[in-house]
């Protein structure tokens, strides 16, 4: 990595956050081969058994609040800090555990955890530890409440902030993530037609390996901190 590289766009995923001890979605046991994501992460899904999808939440929420950032975390922050102006960092993952190691701009593409949204008036608030079907909004009182997540068929948040940064990207680094999710599994289609050079930290190669000019495998607590120093 040198300063000519000027802009870096950095994408994480699930597996940066699996030394943690956060579950990630699709490698052997992860959450989408013990659930099934049409009931638990798409609007239909709520809409049929909201206890159901709330309950898995609250469940995650609890896991998110007892996790640390680990070594791939803290370095990112450093690598944000050491070329201030230069990183954007945009995460798939709905914990806080980039703004724990000190990441000062995170753009959380799938939402968070730690806040609820009201499905009728937008409004935000921080997430109660258990919610429940029904459970009324603070500003508009409707029983709209829902977990701050983008789920299959939603618009992921914050995209004209990410095509902007994409666009002026010198490299593009992708970590932790399968690569199987779009609009995410095209940002380094898109970061190569801008021009930008295209890195994948993982522990293996993921779905877009093809799309990358350089990779290094192994586990993100080991080869961020390696990349970053
Ligand atoms: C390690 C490691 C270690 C392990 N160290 N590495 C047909 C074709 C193309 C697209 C579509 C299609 N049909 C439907 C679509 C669109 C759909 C989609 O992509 N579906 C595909 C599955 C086919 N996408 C959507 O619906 C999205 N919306 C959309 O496209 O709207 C249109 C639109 C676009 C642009 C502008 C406006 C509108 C929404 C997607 C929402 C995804 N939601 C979830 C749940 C979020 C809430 C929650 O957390 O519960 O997001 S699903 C889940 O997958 C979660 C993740 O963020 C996301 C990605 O998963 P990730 O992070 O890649 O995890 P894994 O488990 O897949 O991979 C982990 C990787 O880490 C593996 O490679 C491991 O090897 C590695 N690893 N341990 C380093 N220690």
């Amino acid at each position: 990595m040198s300063k000519s590289d000027d802009h870096i766009v950095i994408l994480t995923g699930a597996g940066i956050s699996a030394e943690s001890g956060l579950g990630t979605f699709r490698d052997v046991g992860g959450l989408w081969s013990r659930y099934d994501w049409r009931d638990l992460a798409t609007p239909e899904g709520f809409e049929r058994d909201p206890g159901f999808v709330l309950e898995f939440y609250n469940w995650r929420r609890e896991r998110v609040r007892g996790a640390r950032p680990n070594a791939a975390h803290i370095a990112l922050a450093r690598l944000e800090r050491d070329w201030a102006g230069l990183v954007t960092l945009v995460t798939q993952n709905v914990d806080d555990l980039h703004e724990q190691a000190g990441s000062r701009d995170v753009i959380h593409m799938h939402g968070t955890h730690l806040t609820a949204l009201c499905a009728a008036c937008g409004h935000r608030w921080r997430a109660p530890d258990v919610m429940a079907p029904a459970d009324p909004c603070p500003a508009c009182a409707k029983p709209t409440t829902r977990p701050d997540v983008v789920w299959f068929g939603e618009a992921p948040y914050h995209m004209d902030r990410i095509e902007s940064a994409l666009t002026s990207a010198g490299l593009f680094v992708s970590i932790g993530t399968s690569g199987t999710v779009y609009p995410a599994a095209g940002f380094a289609a898109a970061a190569r037609r801008s021009g930008a050079r295209t890195l994948e930290l993982n522990l293996e190669p993921s779905e877009n390996a093809a799309l990358f000019d350089e990779a290094r495998h192994g586990p993100a607590g080991t080869i961020v901190p390696g990349w970053v120093d």
